[in-house]
């Protein structure tokens, strides 16, 4: 594994799990891989626990991290051939093979701009950044995947799950503001690399793209998807068919005690950032079966499990 940007990148997924199960316990057993690595973090928006967890896992390995925001005031040029005079003032191409005079590992967060589904869909920031840097890339989420959170996720669900093939639903809810589908698609991919039962449930023109729900059984009736499942995993996503609109915000979609009845004593799980008594009750959330806090805690976990995969084989 050179770059970490989807779940294709990883050579042996179970391998991973065992690495993270012992950083858990004992997160310093690594702590002189990373002596005099840097590792540059880019962030075109904002974040809480992605920007934490990495550094912290980066730091656990003896990296130094240096944090860069580039949401405002730096506009990289991505395309080929333009004639740059207008307000992007540096090309991706400098950009990153500069970067990497300074690093050894690139994270990069980026958003989708819901506006132009082709655009996102190829995922071109952090794709040209891999093609223009000399050192790895990480994933902090794209404008289509999140490949760190569903890693967690799914370390999360391993290590919680009762029975071998636990049921997992992931459920749409609703939000006030136009989200991207990264996390649910990614959600998806990593998901069907286990033998789970998955389901997703979500209103009508909600349906993500093809390729992340391939072989997924969908229900469009919530209640029904909820019966005897053993995770709950909420998410909002904005519409892929009528793309980066909002279709519905129908409370009805919204995670209640009630419908929590419906499943098998469910964990809750959703990663954060949650808007309370809009995607989840509070109820739901503050309950002993809800796994949202353990889940980011977990994401230090699963950050360090990957850099320090990607650090051995920048030794190798
Ligand atoms: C973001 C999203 O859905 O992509 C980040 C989730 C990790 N969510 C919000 O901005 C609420
Ligand atoms: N779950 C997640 O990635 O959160 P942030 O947006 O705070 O990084």
């Amino acid at each position: 594994m050179r770059d970490f940007i989807s779940v294709k990148d990883v050579i042996s997924i179970e391998e991973m799990l065992t690495s993270a199960k012992s950083i858990k316990v004992n997160p310093y057993e690594d702590s002189g891989i990373g002596k005099n690595k840097t590792m540059v973090l880019l962030f075109f928006n904002s974040s809480l626990r992605t920007r934490l967890s990495t550094q912290k896992a980066a730091l656990n390995l003896g990296m130094h991290v240096i944090p860069m925001n580039l949401s405002e005031g730096w506009g990289l040029e991505f395309d080929d051939g333009t004639v740059m005079n207008m307000d992007k003032a540096e090309h991706v191409r400098e950009a990153a093979a500069v970067i990497s005079q300074y690093a050894d590992i690139i994270g990069i967060r980026t958003f989708a701009g819901l506006k132009d589904r082709e655009l996102d869909y190829a995922d071109r920031i952090i794709r040209q950044f891999a093609a223009c840097a000399s050192v790895p890339i990480v994933n902090l989420e794209s404008a289509i995947l999140h490949p760190l959170q569903s890693f967690t996720d799914l370390f999360t669900i391993e290590s919680y799950r009762k029975k071998k093939r636990p049921k997992v639903v992931l459920t749409w809810a609703p939000h006030p503001r136009a989200l991207p589908q990264a996390v649910a698609n990614s959600f998806l991919e990593w998901m069907q690399q286990t033998d789970y039962e998955l389901v997703v449930t979500h209103p009508e023109g909600y349906e993500l793209a093809e390729t992340f729900t391939a072989g997924c059984t969908i229900e469009y009736d919530q209640r029904k998807a909820f019966a005897d499942a053993d995770f709950i995993y909420a998410k909002n996503w904005s519409s892929y068919q009528e793309y980066g609109k909002i279709l519905s915000t129908d409370s009805d979609w919204m995670v209640t005690a009630e419908k929590m009845t419906l499943t098998n004593n469910a964990h809750f799980m959703h990663c954060l950032p949650v808007r309370r008594n809009v995607v989840v009750a509070d109820a739901v959330i503050d309950s002993d079966q809800s796994l949202v806090i353990e889940q980011a805690g977990n994401r230090a976990v699963i950050a360090q499990a990957v850099l320090k995969k990607i650090l051995e084989n920048l030794k190798g």
